[in-house]
């Protein structure tokens, strides 16, 4: 093996994170010049987002691997069930992706989907037999091998899991013959054995896999082993990479969950997930963005490998591949909502069964019609959503409910903007028809409108703020500096006015157990049985903020 190492050169460097804001469970493939990430997306459909680099420092978002709504059923699956840890593999001219539906209800389980584009068309799942989660696949010659890792007792010994390995059909995609037992961890007792990924290198196998559970203790192992089917010896160094010893007060936690790649220049890359709490009190708890996507680069010393030499840590700045720069066109933080399909960086909650927005009925705009599904609901409500990628953020829509105003409903008809952690947690800044409803009586002729913030925290409702507002467009606006959030409003062209302020960090999602990082966007939902109205939305604007530096929207 010969080793390489990544001091002599001077190039541009990778940004970590990679990929800022629910990013999680990264998995790569490079073929020739192109590199193919994907992340998990849990209950968001389109689902399973590719994104694409051909210098590694420089990213886009290619579109969706699950972006048909028949593909498969995401109706009802509770927050952070979904799909989970996908692996993305290129095998003559062909990815595969391989994953696990994770659902109470309905089909559940591993799938591959393959396309020889990775734009697309991808095929419909098929169905890998085999139990438990975060399949992958290696291609080895004329063989195919896939791995997963699952619960042995899940009930006697939760977190207690078994990586295996079964041969795996690549032209009929079906796992064949026995299931054989791979792994367990590498530190005795370890918890979540899981996120197993195989490589070919160098006449040896090596396993490298995450232990330790996706929090704070997360970590990344190796084992190699001279046959496919075992046994494997754990690697002297393990773990490989954690921060697990760092003490609560770092900036990056839970690093954990990795996937090599090699670059045209020769060098090698773990990309993997890590969290960024917020600064302040109650680290490591408030990492509001989710799990995100970092890189380290990797050596190979004495048939091991060593992720991040020298450091041991996950760096801000990594000194990038000796390849040719390759930017794209910069994401506009302003979407004026004028193309006739809503770009990649959207996505709902759970498969939409009918169209509920529309960016033709009045051009320019994205028109929601609201429906009686609310972000508690573990339905699809109508909502169009974005990652927060940013501590210290701002955004802002242009928010007209339409001419005909609201309907019947009264109490329940609301417009605004939803701030999404999950059905327990989540902020919403919406316009609310004032002065009608069951408690105070019949519409008025001109009914009057309220702005109203509300906050749901563990299950608890909660109404912050409301005060009336004009009729007409108004502008709406959600900003961030750290754990302090505004809740923001203006008529067009006026002074922006605090309607109310909350500590944000109860929507990180490790503060619950949860998956996903925290999403906003346009949202609109009606009053139980009512008729429902339509909200159309001028355009919608996200800007990171500087930490310290409070900047008006
Ligand atoms: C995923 C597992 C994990 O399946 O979290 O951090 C689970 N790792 O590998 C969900 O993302």
């Amino acid at each position: 093996m010969v080793a390489v190492s990544n001091s002599a050169h001077n190039p541009a460097p990778i940004h970590n994170p990679v990929l800022a804001g629910f990013s999680p469970d990264p998995s790569i493939c490079t073929v020739g010049h192109d590199h193919y990430l994907v992340t998990s997306s849990f209950e968001y459909f389109p689902a399973l987002p590719l994104h694409h680099s051909r210098d590694l420092i420089n990213w886009r978002l290619l579109g969706h691997v699950i972006d048909d709504p028949e593909a498969l059923p995401l109706d009802g699956v509770r927050c952070s069930g979904g799909l989970y840890a996908p692996t993305i593999r290129h095998h003559a001219g062909r990815f595969h992706v391989v994953c696990t539906l994770v659902a109470d209800t309905g089909p559940a389980g591993h799938f591959v989907v393959t396309a020889t584009d990775p734009t697309g068309p991808w095929s419909a799942p098929a169905w890998l037999d085999g139990p438990g989660f975060d399949p992958s696949l290696l291609f080895d010659g004329d063989r195919a091998w896939l791995t997963a890792t699952h619960e042995v007792d899940p009930v006697g010994a939760p977190g207690r899991t078994e990586i295996w390995l079964r041969e795996y059909d690549a032209e009929n995609l079906c796992p064949v013959g026995p299931r054989i037992p791979l792994w367990h961890g590498a530190l005795r007792g370890a918890r979540w054995s899981e996120a197993p990924h195989l490589y070919a290198v160098d006449g040896w196998y090596y396993l490298l896999t995450a232990e330790g559970g996706t929090e704070e203790e997360h970590a990344v192992v190796v084992a190699r082993s001279r046959n496919v089917t075992g046994p494997f010896e754990g690697c002297p160094a393990n773990p490989l990479l954690t921060h697990r010893h760092l003490g609560p007060d770092v900036p990056v936690i839970g690093v954990g969950h990795a996937d090599l790649t090699r670059t045209a220049d020769g060098r090698w890359w773990a990309f993997l997930l890590a969290s960024r709490p917020l600064p302040g009190p109650g680290a490591p708890r408030t990492a509001v963005l989710g799990r995100e996507t970092f890189v380290v680069p990797v050596e190979w010393h004495d048939g091991w490998p060593v992720l991040a030499p020298g450091a041991g840590r996950v760096p801000d700045l990594v000194p990038g591949p000796d390849l040719p720069a390759h930017p794209w066109p910069p994401v506009e933080p302003r979407d004026h909502f004028d193309s006739r399909e809503l770009g990649p960086l959207w996505s709902f909650l759970r498969t939409p069964r009918e169209r509920w927005w529309d960016l033709a009925a009045r051009p320019g705009h994205l028109r929601l019609g609201a429906r009686p599904v609310g972000p508690a609901d573990l339905g699809n409500p109508s909502a169009v959503l974005r990652p927060q990628q940013h501590h210290s953020f701002v955004a802002s829509a242009l928010l007209e409910v339409g001419s005909a105003g609201f309907g019947e409903g009264g109490e329940g008809d609301e417009a605004g903007l939803l701030l999404m952690s999950d059905d327990e947690n989540h902020v919403v800044l919406a316009l609310v028809p004032e002065g009608v409803g069951p408690v105070t009586g019949s519409r008025k002729e001109e009914p009057g409108r309220a702005l109203l913030l509300r906050r749901r925290a563990q299950g608890a409702t909660e109404e912050l703020a409301r005060v009336p507002v004009p009729n007409g467009p108004l502008r709406l606006g959600m900003r961030a500096c750290g754990r302090r959030y505004e809740a923001l409003w203006s008529s067009p062209g006026g002074q922006w006015q605090v309607l109310g302020a909350f500590d944000g960090a109860f929507l990180a999602p490790s503060s619950h157990s949860g998956f996903t990082g925290t999403t906003i966007g346009p949202y609109a939902r009606c009053a139980p049985h009512a008729e429902g109205f339509v909200a159309d939305f001028d355009w919608f604007e996200y800007r990171p903020i500087g930490e310290d530096l409070p900047e008006a929207p």
